[in-house]
């Protein structure tokens, strides 16, 4: 990719830049918790946007996407918003840095990336957060603070993009280890790196994207977090983070069967992270993967954001006595994550491809999880 990057960078500007590149994430549990103040359990993986960026002398942005063979120009004050939905992420991590005081001037962009698009691996907060990353390393010194440059990737995603999202997805692309998972709780910022070494114990992860395209941007995905808002109103709470299941069940009579089984299952979710941090320290590999089809079921029943293909994966996984499976990210299509144990590993993964390209006349894609490190400069 580096060197498909730098071809075309010298091709369009003649000259070279410095690289920086941001990964897509995992989470293992802890789905639609972030907005709701609770817990998420995530890992960058080993699939990342890379730009290679040099400062132009100009008040111009001028980018290139490899992938979508794309050039947009922009000027760097509000009126100057680019029309094209991939550039306005570039767009708004400028716009939000200079909000914050920081300084961005204009510069030279060609980008490319790995991250599947629309699978639920976060490549749009892969994208902020390498922008991020870089306008820090080329026009502040630095000076920016790590939780700072996702924050300014989330607030890119409200103001820019029409995604009203959580932190997860922007913390675990710039905070990310290799092979760690981090708690990160969402209320407090606090966060715990976990080592998570699954293969010593005799298991793999492993991502099943079912191509369905799971698309955020003016989907139903703000409706659940208006929900939750909602009811934690209603609770007189700041978010559920703060309700039980008998705060909601005391309450049920003026709060919406719908906006009901929303809280129900975020109330379920927060602690099913909790158990699963508890249960990887000891090793104790089938409780993590109960958690996870517990999650599926509430995500797919309650909080109604799987779809036909990622419930028939999920059954798939059961049927092959996968330890652990559900849908992950924001949901409305994209991958599943499984547990798998080693000795289950082929044969899933082969009925997996047979039973759902009968079924809807493609293979899922595989991808399997290496937790790796977060945005760096290369
Ligand atoms: C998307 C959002 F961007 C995250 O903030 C999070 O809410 C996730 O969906 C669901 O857990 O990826």
């Amino acid at each position: 990719m580096k060197e498909r990057i730098s071809k075309l960078f010298q091709e369009r500007f003649g000259n070279t830049g410095s690289f920086y590149a941001s990964p897509g994430r995992i989470n293992l549990i802890g789905e639609h918790t972030d907005y709701n103040g609770g817990f998420v359990f995530p890992g960058a993986i080993d699939k990342c946007i890379m730009a290679e960026i040099n400062i132009n002398g100009t008040d111009r942005v001028r980018v290139y996407s490899a992938d979508m063979d794309s050039y947009v120009e922009f000027g760097l004050e509000e009126k100057d918003a680019p029309q094209e939905q991939w550039a306005r992420y570039i767009f708004g991590v400028c716009r939000e840095i200079i909000k914050r005081g920081g300084v961005v001037k204009g510069f030279d962009t060609v980008f490319a990336g790995e991250v599947p698009l629309g699978a639920g691996l976060s490549s749009s907060a892969a994208l902020e957060s390498c922008f991020a990353f870089a306008l820090n390393d080329l026009f502040n010194e630095n000076k920016i603070e790590k939780f700072e440059l996702a924050l300014i990737g989330q607030s890119t995603e409200h103001n820019y993009c029409g995604v009203n999202c959580g932190i997860m997805d922007q913390f675990a692309s710039v905070f990310g280890k290799e092979s760690c998972l981090m708690r990160l709780d969402c209320r407090s910022l606090e966060y715990a790196y976990y080592p998570f070494h699954a293969a010593d114990h005799g298991y793999k992860l492993v991502l099943l994207n079912s191509k369905v395209k799971h698309e955020l941007v003016d989907s139903p995905y703000n409706k659940r977090r208006e929900s939750c808002e909602r009811v934690a109103k209603q609770l007189g709470v700041e978010t559920l983070r703060d309700a039980d299941m008998a705060m909601l069940d005391a309450a049920r009579d003026s709060i919406s069967d719908e906006d009901y089984k929303r809280a129900r299952y975020v109330i379920g979710e927060k602690q099913r992270v909790l158990d699963v941090c508890e249960a990887l320290e000891k090793n104790d590999f089938a409780t993590v993967g109960e958690r996870m089809y517990q999650t599926h079921e509430g995500l797919s029943k309650d909080y109604e954001v799987s779809c036909e293909e990622l419930d028939f994966l999920n059954d798939v996984a059961r049927e092959c006595g996968v330890t652990g499976s559900r849908i992950m990210g924001g949901g409305f299509g994209g991958c599943t994550i499984n547990l798998v144990r080693d000795d289950k590993y082929d044969a899933f993964i082969a009925t997996a491809k047979q039973k759902f390209n009968d079924k809807y006349g493609h293979e899922p894609e595989v991808i399997p999880v290496v937790i790796s490190e977060g945005a760096h400069k290369l």
